[in-house]
């Protein structure tokens, strides 16, 4: 292969008369999971200033935004058995709240938070979030206004099916085509919700009702959604069809990263403008080499 493609540049409005400058390299989203159960790193930041730490750590260690989760989203009916616990409301926004605040009064870069349902969104925009993260793509229309208001970007992510057994009632004919289709329809609902098409950012939710070998399809044709026209975001770090890809099935989540860094740099090569990792370290100088070496043609 001579050339890769590197992402197209696009602007993301955020709240304060910010923006987010995508485009070239794609931009590290480092995880922060405020829960007890998540697959990865549940239980670790539950202490409001630990969590706090971490945060700006993944920033000092290259993460352009932070990602904060307060539900875990682990689909059930596979690999993790009954997947997660839905949260209430008023539970997932005291786990997050204490934690946003706190990093907003820290830094300026971008967070964003991961949640599906419109009343959390609300309280986090209101708190200092710059964008919204929505596993379920609209599952909850308040989430949508919510973000219109704000005007700030939405991650929509492919999934199908409800969280809890999702993995058991896999059924696609033609993945990318219907994936791509039903990206299509999460953006409508955004639309018709009021927001506006530069403000979505599409992502094509590795393991959310996929087999592990759609998984590796997915990614491998993940150009395949460029035809959307929105910018597009993988999340796969970790994951359990790593392993189960790999020749050790049995790694746990922490022994991941080679696997990780594979899917980044797929990613990569066909233009994601975001990847949200793990082991943000580590990703960042994966991705300053590769992104180096893609450009050290241009250099002379
Ligand atoms: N995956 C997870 C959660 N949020 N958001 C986007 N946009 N894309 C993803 O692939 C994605 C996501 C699941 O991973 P994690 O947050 O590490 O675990 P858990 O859901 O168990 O908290």
């Amino acid at each position: 292969m001579e050339t890769a493609t590197l992402a197209q540049a696009w602007t993301l409005p955020l709240p304060r008369d910010r923006s987010l400058e995508l485009g070239g390299r794609p931009r590290v989203m480092g995880i922060l999971n405020l829960t007890p159960d998540s697959f990865s790193d549940g239980g670790l930041w539950l202490e409001p200033e630990r969590a706090v730490e971490r945060g700006l750590r993944m920033l000092a260690e290259g993460a352009e935004l932070i990602d904060l989760g307060a539900e875990s989203t682990r689909p059930g009916g596979g690999v993790y058995g009954e997947g997660a616990r839905e949260v209430p409301a008023g539970e997932e926004a005291g786990r997050l709240l204490p934690v946003l605040e706190a990093l907003r009064a820290a830094t300026d870069a971008p967070i964003s938070v991961d949640t599906r349902k419109g009343e959390v969104a609300r309280q986090a925009l209101a708190a200092g979030a710059d964008l919204i993260n929505d596993v379920s793509a609209l599952a909850d229309p308040g989430l949508g206004r919510a973000v219109a208001e704000a005007g700030c970007p939405l991650v929509l992510m492919h999934s199908r099916g409800d969280l809890a057994t999702m993995q058991r009632e896999i059924r696609f004919e033609d993945l990318l085509g219907e994936v791509r289709a039903e990206l299509r329809a999460a953006m409508d609902r955004a639309v018709a919700c009021g927001c506006r098409e530069p403000q979505l950012v599409l992502d094509p939710g590795i393991g959310f009702g996929k087999t592990w070998r759609q998984n590796l399809e997915l990614i491998r044709r993940l150009d395949g959604l460029a035809s959307l026209g929105r910018p597009l975001l993988l999340g796969a770090s970790r994951k359990s069809f790593i392993a189960r890809a790999s020749s050790k099935p049995d790694a746990p989540p922490e022994r991941r990263l080679g696997g990780s860094l594979a899917a980044v740099a797929w990613a990569a090569l066909q233009g994601a403008a975001l990847v949200r990792v793990h082991d943000v370290a580590e990703t960042a100088q994966f991705l300053d080499l590769w992104h180096a070496i893609a450009k050290s043609g241009e250099a002379g």
